[in-house]
C-alpha cells in the first residue's frame, strides 16, 4: 500500500486491546501508524481498573485474542476468570511480542480531530501540543473508559480518602483498620466490596439499585476448556457466529413452553456454570418476553435471598427492579455472603437518600455515617462518552457532540456519516459490550483492514458512509433492541445512568453473529452504503444493507441454517408433517379466558373449530377466524399462538374454524365451508356466549381468501350480517402477475412457486377468475363489510392486497390497506417470533373493536 510519511496514514486513540490489535493490522498493511495513550502503559482498562477483585466477566481462554495462533499456544491463563493483573501482563506481553511500544506515543491525550476537506486528512492534536495528520482517524478509546462525574454533592470537602474504582492507585491502598464506606453496586462495586470488607474495619455499601450476580465459581481453567489450546481453530470460529463472542448452548425452546420443574433444573445447571454470557440465551424467549425472563429472574432472587441471613437485608439486596440480563449482570464471588459478616451493612439509598458527602463522611437524609475512606464505584459514561470527550470535527465543522446531540447516529457503529475516514472500535450501534469485547475488537480491526485494502486496490482515497445508510443502520438498531427487553432497565447500556444522557439502546443487541453477516455482506457489496472519493471522482454505492425487519432477518437466516427442501417438492402430507413441526416450535401464545374445541356443521360433514374465549366478562363480540396454508396445510389450531393473541387484544370470541383441504377437496370446497362457518356462527352466536349481530370476519393468507369470499357469499344470499372483515396478507387473485409477485419471486418464506403449487392444487386455472377463488375479480365489489387489509413489503401477495382495497375502496366501501415495512409473508401470525409485527397486531385488533357496535366496545 501507498505510504504516507510526512505524518501518519492512520492515528490511533487508545493503546488497549483494540489499539494494540490495530497497530499491528495496520503495519502488516504497510500503513504507518501512531497511536496516543493516556496512560503510561499499554492495558486500556485493565491498566486503570485495579480495585480489589477486578477481574474479567468473560472466560480468560475466550477473553483473549485470537488472530496469531503462536501467540495462543504461547501464553497459559491461569484461573477460569483472569484478574486484572493476569490480563494487564497479557496486554504487556503482546505489546513485547509484537513490538508494539515503538508506535505508541505515551502519557499523551489525544484533544481533538479537525478534518481537513482540502488535503482529506485528518489534523489531530494532543494535550502535549503536538499537532500530527493523518489519512485514517480510528478510536480504540474503549466502551467503559470515561467515568461518570462525581455527581453526588459534597464530594470536595470530604477530608479523608477518596478512591475511584476505575482509577485505582498502582500501589494498592491498606483499608485495615479503617471505616469505609462505598457507593455503587456494579460489576466494579460486587467484586471489590467482598475484598475491601475483608479487610476494613467497618464497611457500609451505599446500594441504589439492587443488582443480579451469579456465583463466578472461580478456579483452574475448567475441565472441558482445559484442552482448548488443541482445538482453539474451530474454537474460535465457532465464537464468531455466537450471539455473545462465546461458545456455548442456544435453546431454541421457550421458557414459558417448558413445565415448571425442567426450567428450574435447567436453571440451577445454568447458576452453577457461571458464566453470564450463557444466561439470557438458555431458552429463546429470554429478552423478548417479560413473563419469560420473570421465571429466571425469580429464581435469581430466590438463590440470592438464601445466601443473606437477614431478612431485612436481604429486602434490600434481593434485585426487583429490573428483568435479569437487560443490565449486565455481575459475577460475584462471596458478594452477598459479605453482608452477614457483623461489621458490614448495606443502606438503601432510594429508601434513605444520600443528602451530601460531608468532611468526616456520608449524611442520608436519616443518618450520619463517618468514614476515613470512599470509594466510587459509580460507573461510566459508556459508549459514547470516550468519543466525545475529544473534540471530533468532521465536513462542513460540524461536530461529533452535535452530531450525537440525540444519540449515536452512526453506520454499522464503525463510520459516520460526514466524518470521512474516521472509524470507531466496537463504537455503538455494534454489539460491543453485549459481546466478548477481544472478539469484537478483533472483527472491527478486521473489517477495517479489508476496508482499507479495497481502498488501496481501488485507488480510493476517502470513505463515508451515506445518510441512507446511516440512517437505516440506527433505525434497524433501534427495532432490534425494541424487541428486546433492555430498553426496561435504567441501565447505562440506555444510557440511562448519565443524566441527561439521551435514553436510546447504545450496543447493537442482534448478536456478533448476525453483526458480522451484516458486516461480510456490506463488503461483499463493494461496501454498500458507502461513498468514496478519490482522484477518479466520487463513487456511491448507496443502500440498506438489511431492508427486512431484524427479527424477520433472523427467522430467515434460521430458515437458511435449517436447509429445508421448499415445501413445493414435497408432496401434501411431507407438507402438512413438516408445517407441523415447524409450528410445534413456535412460541406458545399468551392464556386466554377459556379454550374449547368443538364441531360445526361445514358444507359437506361436521368440522372442527376452536374457539378462544376472552378473560373478561362476557357476552362478546365474535371473530370467525380462517388459518393459513394455502387451503393445503394448517388447521383450525394451526393458528393458536395468533388466536389467542387476537383474542385478548380485540376482546372478542375467536373462533377458528377449519375448512376441507386441497387436494383432497379443491375449490370451492374451502369456500363453501367458509360460508357455512359463518352462517353456524350467525345462528349460534348466543349459545357461543356471543353478542347477536356482532360478528366479524378475519383470515391470514388463503384464510384471508376464505374470509372475502364469504363476505361476498353473505352479501348475495341476503345473510348474515358482518361487521367488519381483516384480511391479512390475503390472497385475492389467482391471475396475479403484478411487481410484487416478480420481486419476491424467490424470498421469503412464501415464494411464487409456493404460491403456484398452492393454487394448483386448490383450483384449475378456468376456476381462478371465479371471485369465488379470486375475489379481487368479482364483477360487483359494493356493498360488502368495511374492511382492514394488511400487506407487507415483502410478500408476492403485497400488490394484490392493495388492489382489493382500493377495488373496495373504488366500490364505495370502507376500506383501507395498511402495508407493513420490512415484513413478510407470515409475520403477522407469527406472535411472538415477529415481535416488530405487534403494531400490525394491535392494527388488526383496533379494527375489529372499531366494527363492532357500542355494546360491545363496552
Ligand atoms: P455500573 O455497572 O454502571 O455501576 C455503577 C453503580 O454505581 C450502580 O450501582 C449505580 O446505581 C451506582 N451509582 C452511579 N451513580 C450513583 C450515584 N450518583 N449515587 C448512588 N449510586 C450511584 O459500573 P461498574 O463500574 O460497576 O461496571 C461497569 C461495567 O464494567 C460492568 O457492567 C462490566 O461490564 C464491567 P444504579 O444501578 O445506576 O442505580
Amino acid at each position: 500500500m501507498k505510504s504516507h510519511t510526512k505524518s501518519f496514514d492512520v492515528i490511533v486513540v487508545g493503546a488497549g486491546f483494540a489499539g494494540l490489535y490495530l497497530i499491528h493490522k495496520m503495519r502488516e498493511l504497510g500503513l504507518s501508524v501512531r497511536a496516543f495513550e493516556k496512560g503510561d502503559d499499554v492495558g486500556g482498562t485493565w491498566y486503570w481498573n485495579r480495585y480489589p477483585g477486578a477481574r474479567c466477566d468473560i472466560e480468560s481462554v475466550d477473553y483473549s485474542f485470537s488472530f496469531d495462533p503462536e501467540l495462543e499456544q504461547e501464553w497459559e491463563w491461569s484461573e477460569k476468570y483472569a484478574t486484572q493483573p493476569e490480563i494487564l501482563s497479557y496486554a504487556q506481553h503482546v505489546a513485547d511480542r509484537f513490538d508494539l511500544r515503538r508506535d505508541i506515543s505515551f502519557e499523551t491525550a489525544v484533544e481533538g480531530a479537525v478534518w481537513d476537506e482540502e488535503t482529506s486528512r485528518w489534523s489531530v492534536t494532543t494535550a502535549k501540543d503536538e499537532t500530527v495528520t493523518c489519512r485514517f482517524f480510528i478510536m480504540a478509546s474503549g466502551c467503559l473508559s470515561q467515568p461518570k462525574d462525581l455527581d453526588i454533592k459534597g464530594v470536595e470537602t470530604f477530608t479523608g480518602d477518596i478512591y475511584r474504582t476505575h482509577s485505582w492507585p498502582h500501589d494498592g491502598v491498606d483499608f485495615s483498620s479503617q471505616r469505609v464506606g462505598i457507593i455503587g453496586t456494579g460489576s466494579s462495586g460486587i467484586q471489590s466490596i467482598p475484598l475491601i470488607a475483608e479487610h476494613a474495619d467497618s464497611t457500609v455499601v451505599f446500594q441504589r439499585t439492587a443488582n443480579y450476580a451469579i456465583p463466578a465459581g472461580n478456579g483452574p481453567i475448567p475441565e472441558e476448556k482445559q484442552d482448548v489450546k488443541s482445538r482453539y481453530r474451530e474454537y474460535r470460529e465457532e465464537a464468531r457466529w455466537t450471539k455473545g463472542g462465546v461458545p456455548g448452548p442456544v435453546g431454541m425452546d421457550f421458557a414459558l413452553a417448558v413445565p415448571e420443574e425442567e426450567r428450574q433444573e435447567r436453571y440451577e445447571k445454568l447458576w452453577n456454570k457461571g458464566i453470564i454470557s450463557h444466561l439470557s440465551l438458555e431458552f429463546a424467549d429470554l429478552m423478548i418476553n417479560e413473563e419469560a425472563n420473570e421465571t429466571l429472574s425469580s429464581f435469581a432472587r430466590e438463590k440470592i435471598r438464601s445466601k443473606i441471613e437477614d431478612p431485612k437485608l436481604a429486602e434490600i439486596l434481593v434485585p426487583t427492579e429490573f428483568p435479569i440480563c437487560t443490565k449486565r449482570p455481575c459475577l460475584d464471588t462471596n458478594y452477598f455472603e459479605t453482608f452477614n459478616k457483623p461489621n458490614v451493612d448495606v443502606v438503601d439509598i432510594k429508601a434513605d437518600p444520600i443528602v451530601t458527602i460531608t468532611p468526616t463522611g456520608i449524611a442520608t437524609r436519616d443518618k450520619e455515617f463517618e468514614f476515613d475512606s470512599i470509594v466510587f464505584a459509580t460507573g461510566f459514561d459508556a459508549m459514547t462518552g470516550a468519543l466525545l470527550v475529544i473534540d471530533i470535527t468532521g465536513r462542513g465543522d460540524q461536530s461529533l457532540k452535535e452530531k450525537w446531540e440525540h444519540g449515536p447516529l452512526n453506520y454499522l457503529g464503525l463510520t459516520v456519516e460526514g466524518f470521512p475516514n474516521f472509524f470507531t472500535i466496537t463504537g455503538p450501534g455494534s454489539p460491543s459490550v453485549l459481546s466478548n469485547m477481544i472478539l469484537s475488537i478483533e472483527q472491527h480491526v478486521e473489517w477495517i483492514a479489508d476496508c482499507l485494502t479495497y481502498m488501496d486496490k481501488n485507488n480510493l482515497e476517502t470513505l463515508e458512509p451515506t445518510k441512507t445508510a446511516e440512517l437505516g443502520w440506527v433505525e434497524y438498531g433501534t427495532a432490534t433492541s425494541d424487541m428486546t427487553l433492555y430498553p426496561l432497565a435504567k441501565s447505562w447500556y440506555m444510557g440511562a445512568n448519565v443524566p441527561g444522557k439521551p435514553r436510546v439502546c447504545l450496543p447493537y443487541c442482534g448478536g456478533v453473529d448476525a453483526y458480522r453477516r451484516v458486516c461480510n455482506d456490506v463488503a461483499a457489496q463493494g461496501y454498500l452504503g458507502f461513498k468514496f472519493g478519490g482522484p477518479d471522482g466520487e463513487q456511491m454505492n448507496d443502500g440498506l444493507v438489511r431492508r427486512q425487519q431484524p427479527d424477520v432477518v433472523a427467522l430467515l437466516e434460521l430458515m437458511e441454517t435449517m436447509q429445508l427442501p421448499p415445501f413445493e417438492s414435497m408432496s401434501p402430507a411431507e407438507a402438512r408433517a413438516t408445517s407441523e413441526a415447524i409450528n410445534a416450535g413456535n412460541p406458545p401464545g399468551p392464556e386466554v379466558g377459556e379454550l374449547v374445541d368443538g364441531k360445526y356443521q361445514g358444507a359437506d360433514g361436521e368440522l372442527d373449530y376452536r374457539l378462544y374465549r376472552p378473560k373478561t366478562t362476557g357476552p362478546h363480540p365474535v371473530t370467525l377466524y380462517f388459518h393459513g396454508g394455502g387451503w393445503v396445510l394448517g388447521d383450525h389450531a394451526s393458528d393458536d399462538a395468533f388466536c389467542r393473541d387476537l383474542c385478548n387484544n380485540s376482546n372478542s370470541i375467536v373462533i377458528s374454524a377449519n375448512y376441507r383441504h386441497a387436494p383432497e377437496d379443491r375449490f370451492p370446497a374451502a369456500a363453501d365451508d367458509g360460508f357455512a362457518a359463518v352462517q353456524w356462527a350467525a345462528e349460534n352466536v348466543e349459545s357461543l356466549g356471543g353478542i347477536p349481530g356482532e360478528l366479524a370476519v378475519c383470515g391470514w393468507s388463503a384464510g384471508g381468501n376464505i374470509a372475502a369470499v364469504v363476505c361476498q357469499l353473505a352479501r348475495d344470499a341476503g345473510g348474515p350480517a358482518i361487521k367488519s372483515q381483516v384480511l391479512i396478507t390475503p390472497v385475492v387473485d389467482g391471475t396475479d402477475t403484478s411487481p410484487s409477485m416478480q420481486e419476491n419471486a424467490e424470498g421469503f418464506v412464501l415464494t411464487r412457486a409456493l404460491m403456484d403449487w398452492f393454487w394448483d392444487h386448490y383450483a384449475d386455472e378456468a376456476e381462478r377468475s371465479d371471485p369465488k377463488a379470486s375475489p379481487l375479480l368479482a364483477d360487483n365489489l359494493a356493498n360488502l363489510p368495511p374492511a382492514l387489509i394488511i400487506t407487507a413489503e415483502f410478500d408476492p401477495l403485497r400488490d394484490q392486497g392493495n388492489a382489493y382495497a382500493k377495488a373496495l375502496f373504488d366500490a364505495g366501501n370502507d376500506a383501507r390497506c395498511i402495508n407493513y415495512e420490512g415484513q413478510i409473508h407470515t409475520s403477522f401470525a407469527a406472535v411472538g417470533a415477529i415481535p416488530t409485527a405487534n403494531a400490525a397486531r394491535a392494527e388488526i385488533a383496533a379494527a375489529l373493536k372499531a366494527g363492532f357496535g357500542a355494546l360491545a366496545a363496552a
